[in-house]
């Protein structure tokens, strides 16, 4: 897949998984040609060198069990995809929301990593944006679940039930937006389809079982622990889980001002602005508080421009 190491641009299928090694004296651009270009990329974990592999464990450890346990209302449960999520862990979960809730006991552990300086660096490259655009978005945590469960083909912010014309409309707007996977652990859940986040779809993926375990094209993002996938969440893609392998990776993302309707509806329709104002940056660093306060005012302001967003998809 799109890891920017050494060596240039191309896409490898050979390994069935990740293609497109990348060279750059820029690793910023170069990560955005490979986004632009494949729908997503993979850097790798020397980029990130402020993230603390083991603390970031400690405390997703400490999340999911409490997840798990009933002790954390805010998850993702099988067999449900997208949002809400009933607060009942019975059925088992596959992800634990919210993890920047100023309740998290590790809320400040995670903060660190969401709020980290070269991490934005990518954001903002990514998204097109300065850091006074940048807006607060989610960060959640995906988790192995207790069975054997999968996601269907989709795109994020598009139904299946769209035309190929409106496919094509929302995917030539500009996102607004970088989505990404920090993966704690390595990680082999994430499936895309490179290059379907600027088409619509082809009649053989239109009519595909909604769990198709061979799209023509489709490639396993292999992750690492540490590695960072940053994709475009409109990319045609599923979630495939292991129950026996151990999953924490963490699942961002952060927004530019400019963004519209449909960007709040995908992030305000999981819950974030029930709490986003209680939020206190008073044990912040003081540079990470002024950033992470002006970002989170910009989630507020969304929140109030937008009013009641609705969901993408409510009984799924
Ligand atoms: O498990 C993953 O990495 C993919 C999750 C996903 O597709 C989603 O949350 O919409």
């Amino acid at each position: 897949m799109a890891t920017i190491t050494e060596s240039k641009t191309q896409i490898d299928r050979s390994s069935g998984s990740n293609l497109s090694h990348v060279t750059s004296d820029d690793p910023y651009q170069t990560a955005l040609a490979s986004l632009e270009r494949d729908g997503f990329v993979v850097l790798p974990a020397s980029l990130f060198p402020s993230f603390d592999l083991p603390t970031l464990r400690e405390a997703a450890s400490r999340s999911t069990k409490a997840a798990r346990s009933g002790q954390w209302p805010y998850i993702r449960t099988l067999p449900k995809q997208f949002p809400p999520w009933p607060q009942d862990p019975s059925n088992g979960i596959w992800g634990v929301q919210h993890l920047l809730h100023p309740s998290n006991p590790d809320h400040l552990t995670f903060a660190k990593s969401y709020f980290d300086t070269e991490l934005l660096k990518y954001v903002k490259t990514l998204i097109g944006c300065e850091e006074e655009d940048l807006v607060m978005e989610l960060y959640n945590m995906l988790v192995r679940p207790d069975k054997k469960f999968e996601l269907r083909w989709h795109r994020d912010d598009i139904p299946a039930d769209a035309t190929p014309e409106q496919e094509m409309e929302r995917l030539q707007k500009p996102g607004y937006h970088a989505q990404w996977n920090l993966a704690l652990f390595d990680d082999a859940s994430l499936i895309v389809v490179p290059g379907s986040h600027k088409r619509a779809r082809t009649e053989f993926e239109r009519n595909a079982d909604p769990y198709e375990q061979n799209m023509p094209e489709q490639l396993v993002v292999k992750l690492k622990a540490g590695e960072v996938a940053f994709y475009n969440n409109n990319i045609l893609h599923r979630g495939a889980y292991d129950p026996e392998k151990e999953r924490m990776t963490l699942h961002g993302s952060i927004g530019s001002s400019k963004a519209g309707g449909e960007r709040a509806r995908n992030v305000l329709q999981h819950g974030v602005g029930e709490w986003v104002g209680q939020y206190d940056f008073d044990d912040f660093d003081p540079d990470v508080a002024k950033r992470a306060s002006s970002m989170r005012e910009k989630l507020i302001e969304m929140g109030k421009r937008s009013g009641d967003v609705g969901y993408y998809s409510k009984d799924e």
